[in-house]
């Protein structure tokens, strides 16, 4: 696991799956340290989300996760303190591993967006940087 207040946004990275194609559809797989970069301990998705919506404007102090855009597209903007990307995701074989400490917010999504998140530990509120102040300071610490 990487120490949040080090990290920056070039540890981030794109994660392409395999698809098992047929005529039937495509299928693709998650496995803990095969495609995915940790064990996982929680999945959650987001979805019947309105136009115009922003979600995220936090950091992690020290969970891992991979966001896909399991269905539809939407941004992923991130920031480590210093810089700022944005990835446009948009196919359901494609995922971002945001490693600890990374604030991130996104948006833009199309109607019918679903956003799945693999993560490495279970819910935990005490786990969240949600004031900009406050994550200030955890990447200075
Ligand atoms: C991220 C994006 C993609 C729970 O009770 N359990 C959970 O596992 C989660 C994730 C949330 N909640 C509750 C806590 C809040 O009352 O659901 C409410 C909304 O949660 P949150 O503010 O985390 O929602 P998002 O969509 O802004 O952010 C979440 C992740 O926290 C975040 O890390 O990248 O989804």
């Amino acid at each position: 696991m990487m120490n949040g207040p080090t990290t920056s946004v070039d540890d981030c990275s794109l994660i392409t799956f395999d698809k098992i194609e047929s005529n039937s559809g495509s299928l693709s797989v998650l496995e803990p340290f095969q495609q995915l970069p940790f064990d996982i301990k929680r999945v959650y998705y987001i979805y019947d989300i309105p136009s115009g919506s922003e979600r995220g404007g936090h950091a992690h102090k020290t969970l891992d996760q991979v966001i896909i855009a399991i269905s539809g597209s939407f941004d992923l903007t991130i920031f480590d303190g210093v810089r700022t990307k944005t990835i446009q995701l948009n196919r359901p074989n494609v995922g971002v591993h945001l490693v600890p400490g990374i604030w991130r917010i996104l948006s833009n999504f199309s109607s019918s967006a679903v956003c799945l998140t693999l993560a490495s530990q279970v819910y935990n509120e005490s786990d969240y940087i949600r004031e900009s102040d406050h994550y200030r300071l955890f990447k200075t610490s």
